[in-house]
This record gives structure tokens, C-alpha cells and sequence, in this order.
């Protein structure tokens, strides 16, 4: 069942509600919105900040982030990749095992993305912050043992502060840059003084480079079914950027959708292109965690992006007393995932 929220499309930018320097307000409490049938995945405790799901059903989330001045539930635990078999009934979430060499403990991932090659090979494609350093690290997904084998890290100066990646080949990706600088101090100040500096690069072998800029702060990234187009959120101007995607890999700007939440990880529902995208409606609560009055969650679902007149509804939304904080959203086969910041992870039936 969907309920009908009271988001509307805003005919401009917004300032209010936002999470930092002037725009540090709590901003408005969630009406409730809730789902018939809904329970806490079990196995995560400590954060499910992304999410992406095989067309077979198989989720990855990426638990345990990590970031200076954020709650954390097990701040000793290192991150890692969880898989959940949507097949299943009430699945519980496994962690996958990765393979030797790789530094599982200073492990911290943020944003993800699979991309499957034309001889059905699965990668997994992870922002890391090891040593809240900024890496992409290139995995092959191996089934037959729930394993992820490590194949390439990928570091550069134009890879600052990865937030969200979206795969395009095996080695082929666009990041998001949610800060210009990578030095803690420098990231507070880029962010009080509103420097829209971060953008989106293009990452091959061959070449990287910026494809997109000026964004306040450039969070979650996916692209469109037919992959013609990438969607780009940015958080704190409260807007999902549509951009066309050329032969080139180059991106220019179609349209620009203005909310009024904080939007972060977007998701694209395969059979309809539906835009999902996991929000804080009050975000101010992230950074000034109070367990008596914990950050809202909601979930918002875009139809009908690309036309005149997209259409936003409230598909979940709860004030934390169940989940805190969330991050994406997620659909297969009628069933939805919601991953949060530092807190637990939602599965509902729509
Ligand atoms: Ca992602
Ligand atoms: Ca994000």
C-alpha cells in the first residue's frame, strides 16, 4: 500500500531545512507514513548506508560507516558488505567473506554499485574511507562462497571525498564528490561557507576527469534503466540533478528536481525507472544524536522523472522509533529496503 505524503515538487531552491552552517535548523518532524508489512532485517546493527540489489535478488548493504562526529553503534567493528536473498522469507543478513590481502580492519564503506559484465560476472564497487582517507575499491563477487575478491583500489586527487559511485564497466565508474577538500577542518569550512565546490568525476583506466560540478554537496548517484541519463542528489540544495549521459561519458544538465528533505542515496526500480531515494527530513539530528530523540526517516519515490511533471510520494516515513536515519532505498519484486546512516534496516512489502 502507498500513501500519499505531502510532498510536492518546490518551484525553486530551497534553503530552509538544511543540515549545516546557516542552514543548520532542525527542520520539520515527519508525518508518519507507514507499510502494512515491514520488519528489522536481522544481522544489521551499525548502519546500512547503501544498498544495491541484483537483478536475482541478492542485496548488498554496506554496513558500519564511520564518520568523525556521526553516531556509531560499534566503533571498534570494521565495516563490511552484507548480502540478503530477497528470495527468501525474513532473510537474515550474511557478511561476505573478501579475500586475503585485502585490510579488512581500517574496512569502512560508504556508497556502492554492481555492474554486470556481458559473461555474467558481478562486481561490486565501493567508496571506502580507510583512515577516513577516500578510495574506490573494485571487488568481483563470487557466489559459489559468498566471498568478494579484491581487485584493484582505486585512489586519485580528483577522488577526494567519494560519497557514491555508480558502475558503467568493469573499471569504469562516476563518483560523487560530497567535499572539495579531503582535510577534516577544510571539509567544515567548505560546507559553512556554502562553496558549492564538489562535483562528479568520470573514472577509467584511461582517464578521469570532471564530468559535473557546482553542487552544494554532491551524495548518492544512480542512472537510468536505458543508462542514458544519471541522476545525481544533492544534499544540502535539496535537489536530485537530472543529467544526460553522452557517448563520451560526459554529462550535461537536463533539469533539476527541488524537495524539501535532505536527499541522499537514490536507486532506480529496473522494470519502471522509478527514482527511489532515502531523505532526512530533519538532519540536524544526525549530527546531534540524542537516543531520546533520534533523526526521522522517509522514503520518497519519484515516478515520471524524466516528464513535465514528475510525480513525489511519501512511501515510508517514521520519526526514529523504529529507524533512524535513513539512507536509500531499495526495491525488488515488491518488496522495499531501507538502509540507514549508523542504525538498523528496514524490509516492507509495497
Ligand atoms: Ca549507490
Ligand atoms: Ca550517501
Amino acid at each position: 500500500m502507498l500513501a500519499w505524503g505531502g510532498h510536492q515538487l518546490l518551484p525553486g531552491p530551497s534553503s530552509a531545512g538544511s543540515c549545516t552552517g546557516n542552514r543548520l535548523k532542525a527542520s520539520r518532524e515527519v508525518e508518519p507514513v507507514d507499510l502494512p508489512n515491514c520488519h528489522l532485517v536481522r544481522g544489521v546493527e551499525s548502519g546500512s548506508e547503501d544498498i544495491d540489489i541484483l537483478p536475482s535478488g541478492l542485496a548488498f548493504l554496506s554496513v558500519g560507516l564511520k564518520v568523525p562526529g556521526i553516531q556509531c553503534f560499534a566503533p571498534e567493528k570494521p565495516g563490511g558488505i552484507l548480502l540478503l536473498d530477497l528470495n527468501q522469507d525474513k532473510p537474515r543478513a550474511l557478511e561476505l567473506r573478501v579475500s586475503r590481502g585485502f585490510d579488512l580492519t581500517s574496512f569502512n564503506p560508504h556508497g556502492i554499485s554492481t555492474f554486470i559484465d556481458e559473461d555474467g560476472a558481478v562486481y561490486l564497487f565501493v567508496a571506502n574511507h580507510p583512515e577516513f582517507k577516500s578510495t574506490v575499491e573494485i571487488f568481483r563477487f563470487e557466489e559459489e562462497d559468498n566471498s568478494l575478491l579484491h581487485l584493484k583500489t582505486v585512489r586519485h586527487e580528483l577522488l577526494p571525498s567519494v560519497n557514491d559511485v555508480v558502475a558503467v564497466g568493469p573499471e569504469h565508474f562516476y563518483a560523487t564528490n560530497s567535499h572539495y577538500f579531503s582535510d577534516l577542518f577544510l571539509k567544515y569550512l567548505e560546507v559553512y561557507l556554502n562553496l558549492r565546490w564538489t562535483n562528479v568525476i568520470y573514472y577509467s583506466p584511461e582517464g578521469v576527469r570532471v564530468v559535473a560540478d557546482g553542487f552544494d554537496s554532491a551524495n548518492g548517484i544512480t542512472m537510468s534503466p536505458d543508462e542514458k541519463y544519471v541522476y545525481v542528489a544533492d544534499s544540502f540544495a535539496h535537489e536530485i540533478h537530472v543529467m544526460e549521459k553522452h557517448a563520451n561519458r560526459s554529462l550535461t544538465q537536463v533539469k533539476v528536481l527541488h524537495l524539501d528533505t535532505v536527499v541522499d542515496n537514490l536507486s532506480i526500480d529496473p522494470s519502471t525507472g522509478d527514482l527511489w531515494v532515502g531523505c532526512h527530513p530533519n538532519c540536524l539530528k544526525l549530527i546531534i544524536y540524542d537516543a531520546s530523540n533520534p533523526p526521522a526517516s522517509e522514503v520518497l519515490r519519484i515516478q515520471n522523472v524524466l516528464s513535465e511533471a514528475p510525480a513525489v510520494t511519501t512511501v515510508y516515513a517514521n520519526n526514529g522509533s523504529v529507524l533512524q536515519g535513513s539512507t536509500v532505498a531499495s526495491v525488488y519484486g515488491g518488496q522495499l529496503l531501507i538502509g540507514t546512516l549508523f542504525h538498523r534496516a528496514l524490509q516492507c512489502q509495497l
